[in-house]
C-alpha cells in the first residue's frame, strides 16, 4: 500500500494552493498577547483582523514525510509592531526549508539559549531554519508576504514556549522600513 504521488498548484504570487488539505487562519484574538502595545491590541480587538493564513498539502504528519505549506501574512501593524506569525519550536528538533515567493518579509529565528538571527525573504530567497531554532515570520511591507515552508511530517509544532516567553526581539516600524528592537 504505497502512497500515491501528489501534485499541487502553488500560486507563488498569491499563496493559493490547489488542492489543499487544510488551512490555518489566525486572527489577532488568537495571538493578542504576542504584541507589545497593549493599547493598540485593545483598539484593534473589535475588528479582530485576520493576520495570516496557511494552506497545507495533503501529506500525512508522519516520520519520513515532507509536509509543505504556503503562508500568507497580511500587511499591517499592531501599533508599531508588524503583523507576524505566532512562531514555534518543532517538538522533534528538525530543520525546515523556507522560500520567499511574494512581498517583503523576514523570518526571526532564536535558539533556546537566546541566540537570534533575522533573515529577509524576498521572492526567490531561501532560508534554511536548522534544528533547534524557533521561527516567526513577519511582513514588513505593504503587500501580502507569501512564503513556502517544507518541514518533516513528525516535526510537530510547540507554540507554548513562545506563548510563554516570546522572542527576544521585535520587528518594529521605523520610517518607511523596519528595525529589529
Ligand atoms: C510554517 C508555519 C506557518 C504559520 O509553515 O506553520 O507559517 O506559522 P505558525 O505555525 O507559527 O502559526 C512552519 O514553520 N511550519 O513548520
Ligand atoms: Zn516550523
Amino acid at each position: 500500500n504505497l502512497q500515491l504521488p501528489l501534485a499541487t498548484m502553488l500560486d507563488l504570487a498569491s499563496g493559493d494552493m490547489d488542492p489543499y488539505a487544510l488551512v490555518v487562519e489566525r486572527r489577532l484574538s488568537h495571538m493578542a498577547e504576542a504584541y507589545h502595545d497593549r493599547a493598540a491590541v485593545t483598539a484593534a480587538a473589535g475588528e479582530d483582523p485576520v493576520i495570516y493564513r496557511a494552506y497545507e498539502a495533503d501529506v500525512p504528519h508522519e516520520a519520513s514525510q515532507l509536509v509543505y505549506r504556503m503562508t500568507i501574512i497580511e500587511p499591517g501593524r499592531i501599533g508599531d509592531e508588524f503583523y507576524m506569525t505566532k512562531g514555534h519550536h518543532h517538538v522533534v528538533d528538525s530543520g525546515e526549508f523556507y522560500l520567499g515567493t511574494a512581498g517583503t518579509g523576514a523570518v526571526v529565528m532564536q535558539t533556546r539559549s537566546g541566540e537570534v538571527r533575522v533573515e529577509e525573504m524576498p521572492p526567490g530567497r531561501a532560508v534554511y531554519v536548522p534544528p533547534g531554532w524557533a521561527h516567526r515570520s513577519v511582513n514588513v511591507g505593504t503587500e501580502p508576504f507569501v512564503f513556502l515552508a517544507v518541514f518533516f511530517g513528525n516535526a510537530g509544532h510547540d507554540y507554548a514556549s513562545i506563548e510563554r516567553d516570546g522572542f527576544a526581539v521585535r520587528v518594529l516600524a521605523d520610517g518607511d522600513g523596519y528595525r529589529v528592537g
